[in-house]
């Protein structure tokens, strides 16, 4: 089928006002657009489950695919693992996503899992093919050299200069979990590398940060209203 849009939307990290404004611009219609989202809903912001349960609302419905980002591996290994092994969730902004997952859980004791199901069920990467053209969408990037499917989970979700430096590849790769501004000072507005490579993480959790969002059939890029 013929996408009018294949679009992507980076990290938001519980700003749910930021992801609105957003998806407003947008104007989504699953009918005509393919939307792949990046990954890191919760942490760091004040309304993390929100972002959370948007993304589960969005990933029920036709051409939308939410992927897994490291934020939300992280809270899954906290609950199945627990604190000694996985609590690095909780210094890493999981203390406020747990705190309302706490709360919502108090309303719905099946909260939890619903939660760790639908993370369990998140893909690491969405690849496809558009006019002989190979696109491949992940949360943090891919290891060189590897192939595809030989990809590890630590490169999909947490690799940073390793890809960015020697990603050699001919697929575009569509990419959140840097932020912007960690690269290039000041910066909030995606980075486009010579090496095939969109970082869509616009700092979503920073005093000026921004969620972001790509058509990558022309590069058109949408961003959040500044609060
Ligand atoms: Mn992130």
């Amino acid at each position: 089928m013929e996408y009018r849009r294949i679009l992507a939307i980076g990290d938001m990290h519980g700003h749910f006002t930021r992801l609105l404004s957003l998806f407003h611009k947008i104007d989504f219609d699953p009918e005509q657009d393919f939307l792949i989202l990046l990954g890191d809903y919760i942490d760091r912001g004040n309304e993390n489950m929100r972002c959370f349960r948007w993304a589960m609302e969005m990933s029920e419905k036709k051409n939308v695919i939410a992927l897994r980002g490291n934020h939300e591996q992280m809270m899954l290994y906290y609950y199945m693992l627990g604190e000694e092994e996985a609590g690095i969730w909780l210094p890493n902004g999981g203390n406020h996503t747990k705190a309302e997952l706490e709360a919502w859980i108090r309303r719905d004791p099946d909260a939890l899992q619903k939660s760790l199901e639908f993370i369990a069920r998140r893909p690491f990467y969405h690849q496809m093919f558009i006019n002989g053209k190979e696109y491949i969408f992940c949360h943090a990037g891919l290891k060189p050299g590897v192939p595809l499917e030989k990809q590890g989970e630590d490169s999909l979700l947490w690799i940073r200069n390793e890809f960015y430096l020697n990603y050699t590849g001919t697929a575009e790769v569509i990419v959140g979990h840097t932020p912007t501004p960690y690269l290039i000072p000041d910066r909030y507005y995606p980075i486009r590398l010579k090496n095939h490579i969109t970082i869509l993480d616009t700092g979503s959790f920073l005093p000026h940060g921004k969620i972001s969002c790509v058509d990558v059939l022309n590069d058109k890029i949408w961003q959040s209203d500044a609060d």
